[in-house]
């Protein structure tokens, strides 16, 4: 396979996983152009269609299927607006006498992909009923985290996969199993991390275009489309087919890790990629495609509901920030200078954002409380302090990371949050944290996500899942999101507070 010979851990991200030419068996393929000719047709096409005819390049679509679902087939494509969007139509007879098909329909530059699939008869008025009881479930989490274990147990439950996952992205691309449902017999992935390189760059931008996907023998090389290019020799764009085979390297990857069949959806929050369900089945797997649609569904449904707890959880926070600013100008509007108010400043945000010290730099006077540096060592950041390009609140966990000099009392904290108070010249407040010892336990050592082959050049995903720690020293606990909203609101109180102060020294001179 030559697919491993131009692949490598850093073009990784430059396999073109849309353009591999396969589709997965459980359904079949055709591409038509703007006259319903057969453009391009996956190879089992009369197998799965079962019918007299024999499909071949340039044939009519109005020579294999019947003049209604040819009817059906327009009107849908007639009515799609978004380019990106894709059309279903379950139970459709597609020949004379022929059993019903569930049909994909959507458009890629001149071509209308048609994907065709055995309609499960079963289901979908049941499998859209349920969602209404899962909804209600998970209408009352009001929390994200156990908003993601509701609906991990609810996924599972609705899909009768082996485990479900919510694996959540975080600010580095990394990722971590933050909910999982799973067979008892199975062990826990809960709590686990994993490489960035484990979903490349194109993989994930593919998954916010295109939310869905399952793998349903990861044994299966899948089905080659015929011919391989078109007559003008371009390979056939599969971003949104439905039917799509995915990248080998994937599907070794999970034969490493045991799983024969998986079926991810994305988790997309204002337009970004939050995460991912992640489902896993220990046998190949087919779903009839209304479950996989009523999946969908749910998964849509969560992102809405996941949404609202996080802008919730913003809301609540720019209460306590206004809670904050009020008692603070309450004691503050005494007339105490600002430099005497550390106690005050510190007990007031000392409720909020934890901490292990804090200093007040103004006017060139610097006071300590708790673990902070000496003034000495302080001095020696201000430089830096005063470097940056804008005077917002400045977190690290890490602060000798960015600004050396603070190596010389990282033996009392390492972490900071800066608080610049005023321009010309900048003061500071800032919050201190002593360093915590942090343990990370990756599935598998991140820094070794492939292995070589004997041959050397034949790259293969690491076979070991192994709880590999790390251990992280010289970081302080982060400095939360939640956290620097509330500095940045302190922020901005205590500018009113000096620009108060300064007015009312202007006035005491008049
Ligand atoms: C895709 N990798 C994926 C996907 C997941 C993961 C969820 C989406 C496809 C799917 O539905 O399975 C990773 N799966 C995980 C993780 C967990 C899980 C982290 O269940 C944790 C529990 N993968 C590698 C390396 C490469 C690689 C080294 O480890 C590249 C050299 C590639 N992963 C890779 C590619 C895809 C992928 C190319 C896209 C597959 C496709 O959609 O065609």
């Amino acid at each position: 396979n030559t697919m491993y010979t131009t692949v490598d851990l850093t073009n990784c991200d430059r396999e073109p996983i849309h353009l591999l030419g396969r589709i997965q068996p459980f359904g079949a393929l055709v591409a038509v152009n703007a006259d319903w000719m057969v453009a391009q047709y996956s190879e089992n096409f009369d197998a799965i269609l079962d019918a007299q005819t024999t499909i071949a390049p340039g044939m009519r679509i109005a020579d294999l299927f019947l003049p209604e679902a040819v009817g059906a087939l327009r009107a849908t494509l007639g009515q799609m607006r978004g380019s990106d969007s894709v059309e279903r139509i379950f139970g459709l007879i597609l020949t004379v006498g022929g059993a019903p098909f569930d049909v994909a329909v959507h458009s890629t530059g001149p071509l209308t992909i048609i994907e065709i699939e055995p309609h499960d008869a079963a289901g979908f008025a049941s499998h859209v009923g349920t969602l209404r009881a899962i909804m209600a479930e998970l209408e009352t989490c009001g929390e994200t985290m156990a908003l993601c274990r509701e609906a991990a147990g609810q996924m599972k439950r609705l899909l009768g996969f082996d485990r479900v996952m919510v694996y959540k992205f975080h600010e580095d691309l990394s990722g971590e199993v933050v909910a999982e449902a799973r067979e008892p017999h199975l062990e826990s992935y809960f709590g686990l991390r994993y490489p960035k390189t484990d979903i490349p760059a194109q993989a994930r931008a593919l998954y916010l275009r295109n939310p869905f996907r399952i793998i349903s023998d990861v044994n299966e090389d899948g089905v080659p489309i015929l011919p391989g290019v078109s007559i003008e020799g371009a390979p056939i764009d599969l971003s949104l087919s439905t039917l799509r085979a995915v990248s080998p390297i994937h599907l070794e990857y999970l034969r490493n890790m045991g799983v024969e069949a998986s079926l991810s959806i994305s988790i997309v929050v204002r337009g970004k990629l939050w995460g991912l369900f992640a489902c896993h089945h220990y046998a190949p797997r087919v779903l009839p495609y209304s479950l996989r649609t009523v999946a969908e569904l749910f998964s849509q449904l969560f992102s809405l509901l996941l949404d609202r707890v996080l802008t919730d959880t913003g809301t609540r926070l720019s209460a306590k920030g206004r809670e904050l600013h009020d008692r603070l100008m309450a004691r503050l509007a005494g007339g105490v200078p600002l430099l005497d108010s550390l106690p005050t400043l510190e007990a007031v945000i000392g409720d909020i954002v934890q901490h292990d010290g804090s200093s007040i730099y103004i006017d060139g006077v610097y006071k300590s409380r708790g673990c902070g540096p000496t003034e000495e060592q302080f001095m020696a950041l201000i430089p830096a302090l005063n470097s940056a390009s804008t005077s917002r609140v400045f977190a690290s966990n890490e602060l000798a990371a960015r600004i050396p000099a603070a190596q010389a009392f990282a033996d009392k904290v390492v972490g900071a949050m800066v608080v610049p108070v005023s321009r010309r010249p900048r003061d500071y407040f800032v919050l201190w944290r002593r360093e915590l010892p942090q343990v990370v336990t990756w599935a598998g050592n991140p820094e070794k996500p492939v292995e070589y082959g004997p041959s050397g050049s034949r790259l293969t995903p690491r076979k070991s899942f192994e709880a590999w720690q790390q251990s992280v020293n010289g970081k302080s606990a982060e400095w939360a999101e939640d956290e620097c909203q509330i500095a940045e609101s302190l922020r901005v109180t205590l500018l009113e507070v000096i620009l108060r102060l300064t007015d009312e020294a202007v006035q005491d001179r008049a």
